[in-house]
């Protein structure tokens, strides 16, 4: 049973999400290669070395996938704009064809009703800046800056709400230190400088997007519930740090303007000099924050080096992806972010969702209790007096789901990968029916 709007306040938005690279087709429209490109490339990285070329084709899709988007009811479209698409090298001249196809986009939700939220980067980095460094490099800051500029100087005028950067903790830690996200390094040094300057950089848009007299601007970051393996004190630890670097180092630096000493305690000597010094960029004040939010991970000791902790596998129900289903996560989050670091800012739920190995004209029964599921513990929160504003599902379709290629199913619309059709699912026809507007 899925909550309906009518059980939510007055004003709440629902929405659905997707990002530029999972679903546009990068080889279309004079867009530049990106680090994902030639992480997908490179032997072993991605299942089947898929890559994003052509994903789902949104690029020449456009009008269709806009109507699907309004076949859901949906407020709000949370998309990301891609970098290379804008500047293909990184910086310099901006490709006409990148512009006008944001523009389409933009024009083409307002036509219909649906407020814009952009994320300004959704993890393709233009490969000339990778080769400069990219995220550990950090002039990546003034990069971006200059990106700002140019999408949002074209689109600016239109959006809704805008973030600069998706999920700070997949771009800095899954890329440079577990290494199964581009640019693949597995290198303390790297993650340390990389966290912080992505930090930085989202200042530095914040700042961009202020000066252009822009509003409704916020940051997203993901998080998982990180529970302790056993009573034993080294689990209880290693949970802690997990959670440290995972859920509190990146609304710690946007919010508080501090690193948690237990995530300090392994990457402070690896951070750039002075680093205390951007806090005063890094706590730009924002209007929203939102949380992507998926699963909750079991977490014990382990030996070596840093950080050691490990995961374990747990005991609950499994999405498609391994990840336990686990909605009290969600409940907890929101009342934690709001009693420790946000008070009264409006939250939002800007990613959930499971994959599942959907087949077409198949029941999607399983999806459609994990939106139950975690629309009711959203509901718990704004019982709980926290300040929720909306909550977006992840994704409107089935699309490029990163070092997993297209195997795992995400989608409130299946996409057939051979003939790129779309077929809705169940779980698009609930939500639907659900968000669905007495006026
Ligand atoms: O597909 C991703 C998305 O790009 C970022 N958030 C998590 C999703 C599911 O893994």
């Amino acid at each position: 049973m899925i909550p309906n709007r009518a059980a939510f306040p007055q004003g709440f938005v629902f929405g659905t999400a997707t990002s530029a690279y999972q679903i546009e087709g990068h080889a279309f429209g004079g867009a530049g290669l990106t680090h994902w490109d030639s992480f997908a490339a490179t032997p072993g990285n991605v299942v089947r070395a898929a890559h994003g070329a052509v994903a789902c084709d949104h690029y020449h899709r456009l009008e269709e996938d806009l109507d699907l988007l309004a076949g859901l009811n949906v407020d709000i479209y949370r998309f990301s704009t891609s970098w290379a698409r804008v500047l293909p090298e990184g910086r310099g001249t901006p490709n006409t064809e990148g512009l006008d196809f944001y523009d389409r986009l933009v024009d083409g939700l307002l036509v219909r009703g649906i407020k814009p939220a952009v994320t300004l980067y959704h993890w393709e980095l233009p490969g000339p800046l990778a080769d400069r460094g990219g995220w550990c490099n950090r002039d990546i800051a003034d990069w971006f800056a200059e990106f700002t500029w140019a999408i949002m100087g074209r689109i600016g005028d239109r959006i809704w709400s805008a973030a600069p950067i998706n999920e700070p903790w997949c771009v800095s830690w899954l890329g440079h230190f577990d290494g199964c996200h581009a640019p693949g390094l597995r290198d303390i040094r790297a993650t340390a400088r990389a966290m912080h300057h992505v930090l930085l950089a989202h200042g530095r848009a914040i700042e961009v997007m202020r000066t252009m007299g822009l509003t409704n601007l916020g940051a997203v970051c993901n998080m998982e519930w990180s529970a302790p393996a056993s009573t034993r004190p080294e689990a209880q630890h290693a949970a802690r740090t997990y959670d440290a670097i995972y859920n509190r180092f990146f609304l710690g630096g946007l919010m508080k303007g501090e690193y948690p000493e237990l995530a300090l305690a392994g990457l402070q000597p690896h951070l750039p000099t002075g680093w205390q010094d951007d806090f005063a960029t890094i706590t730009a004040p924002l209007d929203w924050i939102g949380l992507n939010y998926y699963t909750r991970k079991i977490i014990d000791h382990a030996p070596g080096p840093w950080p050691n902790y490990a995961e374990r596998p747990g005991p609950l129900p499994k999405t498609q992806m391994g990840w336990e289903i686990y909605p009290d996560g969600l409940r907890d989050f929101l009342i934690r972010i709001a009693r420790e670091y946000t008070g009264d800012l409006p939250l939002y739920v800007t990613e959930n969702g499971m994959a599942n190995a959907d087949v077409p004209g198949h029941p999607d029964t399983a999806r459609c209790a994990y939106f139950g599921q975690h629309l009711a513990a959203v509901q718990h929160a704004i019982a709980a007096g926290v300040p929720v504003w909306g909550y977006i599902a992840w994704s409107l379709m089935d699309n490029y789901e990163w070092a997993h290629g297209y195997d795992k199913r995400f989608g409130l619309v299946h996409v057939d990968f051979d003939n790129l059709q779309r077929v809705p699912k169940a779980s698009y026809h609930a939500l639907a029916q659900c968000w669905c507007r007495a006026d």
